[in-house]
């Protein structure tokens, strides 16, 4: 057998396990491979690695996890070697991580760039995946891994005109590989999640004139991002393996965790006090978990609410500005709270303006620039941070067929369903990482992300070693599963949140499914160790 199906140009040779997505997740997937002694394959959209971090390269953008926390821990010299300059790193420089793990450990001479996968086919009769990308063919394996990401899709824009603008287009999730200049521009923003939250006060430095468009308004919290010290970084190294003890077994993945039970354990003036000192330290997690009835009783999350807004007021010299930037009936925490760098400062400057579209609606885009029902405003460069088509978009974005050709956009017609967000029934071999029913986007990616390689590496270890070639998510356990999914969801505030897109309400015609698991990633992870411990109950093996 030719035992390199690239150096000869074979494509019917047949791999152990094809990785789709060469970011966090894929190229950890690749590493535990080879050390399993499997011959793997990455294919990647991209030219290049970083997964979410290469395509998103708008200016402000940096992670809300620190970075010392944001990073890889299964390597203890990797992770003691690689020096961030940063408390929050910025996107160039965790694009230069990802770049140096990709080195470190070789993994691009078993990355196919520039090879979008569209579809993938399990043969039954061989038990084998057959894939399809973009520029390369068709490649063939036994396992099949979709690191795909969770917010790698961005949502398709539902505004019409979209396409008659003449100006300058942007989404945040492609930005141009060069710099992108707005001096003396007149620059439109749309979305004021996240990604608006960090692009907007950049692009107001240099535009002649900034237009925020908000539907609806985040709670966010100053970073006190800084350069990290000599003695910031000793004393991390000091504690790095209770840090990341820590991180694995908490909600988040974060160092974050409860200081009580209830917001009302504390009176109004200690707890004032100590969402001050979360506020002013830019610990957004910290204050999200700060109770653990924060994100259940709605009485303890108005505490929060109340806090945030009254900061917002602070920080907003306009009080009419300041109240559209008010989120209202909106719960703290069952969206991300966004880190952000003079957000809310950048509405105090004379070329900033903000446009409630919820109050006056966004009629059209024309080719010069954004028709609201008051009146029309004229636009060089439109930029779009309206978000992603979360969880499910990069999976449905393929043409996925599982055991007898069945396809799973009908599957997930109604809604994902998956057991533990890692394997599907009826799509045999084929495991996905941070799928929907994992705790995924409510969480440190990378606990999350080292969590689900490792547990597929055990998995296929524990294959190699019972001689199975073939494994299934079973029926009835999946079903189970996504029922506890939902169960745990419905006694939290999440699923009040009716236009999060953590339920898919953000893409016109998605299933209303509540996605993320929000039990805890310690919960989580106990809960796959243990079904790995037992023999993977609930898994069919042939
Ligand atoms: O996307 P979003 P994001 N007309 O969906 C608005 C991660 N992330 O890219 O809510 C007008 O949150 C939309 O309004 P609405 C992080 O997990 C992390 O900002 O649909 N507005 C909303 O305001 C985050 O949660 C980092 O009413 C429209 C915005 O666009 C996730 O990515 C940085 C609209 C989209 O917000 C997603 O964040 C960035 C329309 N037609 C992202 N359509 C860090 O690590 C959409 N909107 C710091």
């Amino acid at each position: 057998m030719n035992r390199d199906p690239l150096a000869s140009g074979v494509t019917t040779d047949l791999l152990d396990v094809l990785i789709v997505g060469a970011g966090w997740s894929g190229m950890y997937m690749l590493h535990r491979c080879r050390e399993l002694g499997l011959r793997a394959r990455v294919l990647e959209a991209a030219p290049s690695v970083g997964g979410a971090w290469y395509w998103n390269r708008y200016p402000g953008l940096r992670c809300d996890v620190e970075s010392y926390e944001y990073s890889y821990s299964f390597d203890q010299s990797l992770q003691r070697e690689w020096v961030w300059s940063e408390r929050f790193p910025s996107q160039p420089e965790i694009l230069a991580y990802a770049n140096h793990v990709a080195d470190r450990y070789d993994l691009r001479r078993d990355i196919e760039f520039e090879a979008r996968v569209n579809a993938a086919c399990f043969r039954d009769d061989e038990c084998v995946w057959e894939v399809t990308a973009s520029r390369i063919g068709t490649r063939r394996a036994r396992f099949l891994v979709m690191a795909t990401g969770a917010l790698s899709i961005p949502k398709k824009t539902d505004i019409p005109g979209l396409d008659d603008f003449g100006g300058t287009l942007i989404h945040t999730a492609d930005w141009p590989s060069e710099p992108v200049d707005f001096t003396g521009k007149r620059v439109g923003v749309i979305g004021t999640g996240s990604t608006g939250v960090q692009v907007i006060p950049v692009i107001a430095e240099t535009a002649r004139q900034l237009h925020v468009f908000q539907r609806t308004p985040s709670y966010s919290v100053p970073a006190h991002n800084r350069p990290l010290t000599e003695e910031d970084r000793t004393r991390t190294l000091e504690r790095y393996d209770e840090i990341r003890h820590i991180q694995r077994t908490s909600a988040i993945g974060t160092l974050a965790k409860p200081v009580a039970k209830s917001a009302f354990d504390l009176d109004d003036a200690a707890r004032r006090e100590l969402y001050d000192a979360k506020y002013g330290k830019g610990l957004a997690f910290e204050l999200m978990v700060a109770f653990e009835d924060m994100l259940i009783n709605e009485e303890a999350n108005r505490t929060a609410q109340e806090y945030l807004a009254s900061r917002i007021r602070e920080r907003v010299k306009d009080p009419a500005v300041a109240d559209i930037l008010i989120p209202k009936e909106q719960f703290v925490g069952t969206r991300r709270i966004c880190l952000d760098t003079g957000y809310y400062e950048t509405y105090n400057r004379d070329n900033v303006t903000l446009k409630d579209v919820v109050r006056d609606p966004i009629r059209r885009i024309t080719r010069e620039g954004v028709e609201l029902a008051s009146g029309h405003i004229d636009l060089d460069t439109l930029v779009l941070a309206t978000g992603f088509d979360a969880m499910t978009g990069a999976l449905l974005a393929m043409d996925i067929r599982g055991t007898g050709g069945v396809r799973l956009r009908e599957r997930w017609s109604q809604g994902p369903r998956s057991l533990l967000g890692l394997a599907i029934h009826g799509f045999p071999n084929l495991f996905t990482i941070t799928g929907p029913g994992s705790p995924a986007v409510f969480s440190n990616m990378f606990v999350s992300i080292e969590q689900h390689v490792e547990w597929i590496a055990d998995c296929l270890a524990f294959m190699q070693q019972h001689g199975h070639s073939r494994i299934e998510a079973g029926e009835a356990a999946q079903e189970a599963w996504v029922g506890h999914v939902s169960e745990v969801a419905n006694a939290t505030l999440f699923p009040r949140d009716k236009h999060s897109w953590y339920l898919g309400a953000n893409v016109p015609g998605k299933p209303r499914v509540f996605m993320p698991y929000v039990a805890g990633v310690g919960v989580y992870r106990e809960y796959c160790t243990n079904v790995a411990k037992q023999g993977y109950p609930g898994f069919e093996f042939a």
